[in-house]
């Protein structure tokens, strides 16, 4: 049977996963990922994760082909050598806290259907501007892309991933000649999920949702197009599959995203804070366990906090920030914060939900909670509650098993479109259900 790995590359670690369709996921190799902050720029130590990836494929052991996803809107430079200039800056980074683009946000949102936040590679790419950095680079990467160009010597830029830059056109999915006008970098050509990128040591390299989020909606285990998923982890995605944009007003207004997806797919979603500043705080706690914190946390009365204020974006001391916003005491306890978090969250995620659903005309009746979160029971049940519609929690590997899908499509192991490879994923992957309880 063939075997593949993925490479997938979260917020805080990085792992390589291998794997064979219809059969579990073994993780191969886990490694940190470290932010580093130098002269008060917050940075991706990106040679390090390039080096995990690499233990990790000598791990993983002969496989049929490599994929790479990792989270969405960072880049590196490169200058007309081919050469990486700098670390990358991670989304995270102050820098954009200002920035103005000359395009009014109605104008941006016609052609790229973004959701406006801060993060995009194109409010980053308009700060990076005028520094010397910027000056020599010739092209620009995105994190997965410019991995696989390491492996393979060919550059490119992956389709999903590069529909969060705020540079793609929604409709041609091709750079947007208007965007990118003016801008005296090159941005490579798109590639497609499915493309063979190159090979590294006699391996291929293919292209797969190299945006996480767009493996994670490929490995959403969903019977039909009535659902509704959650890609929960350091954020939560929040949103719809649909067949094309949605780029109303009232959607704009709304700071709904248009993603492209995995087969022409459009990820209508909204990032959502997810559980970023609850991992903050247990970084705080000094790690406790989780189940405990969170077996405790449902004993708690509910505190209400605005999790999209952009207050919490940035690292360090959570707790403050999260008791100041709900108004308790700074030596409020663990289990109190926490449920204001977990509740604030679900609550969040209904609203999203119900949204995305006025927004599109499309009708739901299930919510898919797929990542780390679905592995939060009270989560998944307040987030049950709150949408007042079942919830269906699993996979937790979402993201590597979408990765693989579209890898082991490539090869021919098995073909079909989204449905095809869901109804794998339906017969293989254990999913808990969470009836809601009454509003
Ligand atoms: C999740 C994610 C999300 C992006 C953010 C930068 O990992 O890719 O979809 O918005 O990171």
């Amino acid at each position: 049977m063939t075997t593949f790995a993925a490479v997938d590359l979260g917020a805080s670690s990085g792992r390589v996963m291998v794997g064979r369709v219809g059969e579990g996921l073994r993780e191969a190799h886990r490694f940190a990922n470290e932010p580093v902050t130098t002269n008060g720029t917050l940075h991706w130590d990106i040679l390090a994760l390039y080096r995990g990836v690499l233990e990790g494929l000598r791990k993983a052991g002969p496989v049929e082909s490599i994929g790479i996803d990792s989270w969405a809107v960072d880049y590196g430079l490169l200058d007309a050598s081919g050469a990486l200039i700098g670390n990358p800056v991670h989304y995270r980074d102050a820098r954009t806290e200002n920035v103005q683009l000359d395009i009014p946000d109605e104008d941006l949102y016609e052609i790229t259907g973004l959701q406006k936040l801060p993060i995009n590679t194109i409010y980053q790419l308009a700060a990076a501007r005028g520094t010397p950095q910027f000056a020599i680079a010739r092209q620009m990467l995105l994190i997965p892309d410019l991995l696989a160009y390491w492996l393979t010597g060919e550059a490119g830029a992956e389709y999903t991933n590069a529909s969060t830059t705020g540079l793609l056109d929604v409709r041609t999915r091709e750079w947007s000649a208007p965007l990118i006008d003016g801008l005296t970098i090159e941005l490579p050509p798109i590639r497609q999920p499915g493309e063979v990128i190159g090979e590294h040591d006699g391996t291929k390299v293919v292209a797969v949702g190299s945006h996480d989020t767009a493996s994670a909606v490929v490995g959403v285990p969903a019977a039909d197009e009535h659902f509704a998923y959650i890609s929960c982890g350091t954020w939560s995605l929040v949103g719809l599959e649909l067949n094309e944009p949605v780029l109303t007003a009232a959607s704009r207004k709304a700071n709904f995203t248009n993603e492209g997806g995995v087969d022409g797919t459009i990820r209508y979603l909204r990032n959502v804070m997810g559980l970023w500043p609850l991992q903050e705080c247990m970084r705080e706690w000094g790690s406790p366990d989780i189940g405990e914190l969170l077996r405790q946390a449902s004993r708690e009365k509910p505190v209400l906090i605005d999790l999209d204020d952009p207050v919490f974006m940035p690292p360090g001391n959570m707790t403050g920030r999260v008791a100041k916003a709900a108004g308790l005491p700074s030596d409020t306890s663990p289990a109190r914060l926490t449920r204001c978090i977990v509740d604030s969250l679900a609550l969040a995620h209904r609203k999203a939900v119900e949204q995305a659903q006025e927004l599109s005309g499309r009708h739901v009746d299930a919510v898919h909670i797929v990542g780390g979160g679905a592995r939060n029971e009270l989560l998944c049940q307040l987030t049950a509650d709150a949408c007042g519609l079942p919830v269906l929690a699993g996979p937790v590997e979402a993201t590597a098993l979408g990765n693989l899908l579209i890898q082991a499509r490539a090869a021919g192991v098995i073909d079909g479109d989204l449905a095809a490879l869901r109804s794998v994923l339906r017969r293989t992957q254990q999913v808990i259900r969470y009836l809601p309880r009454g509003r």
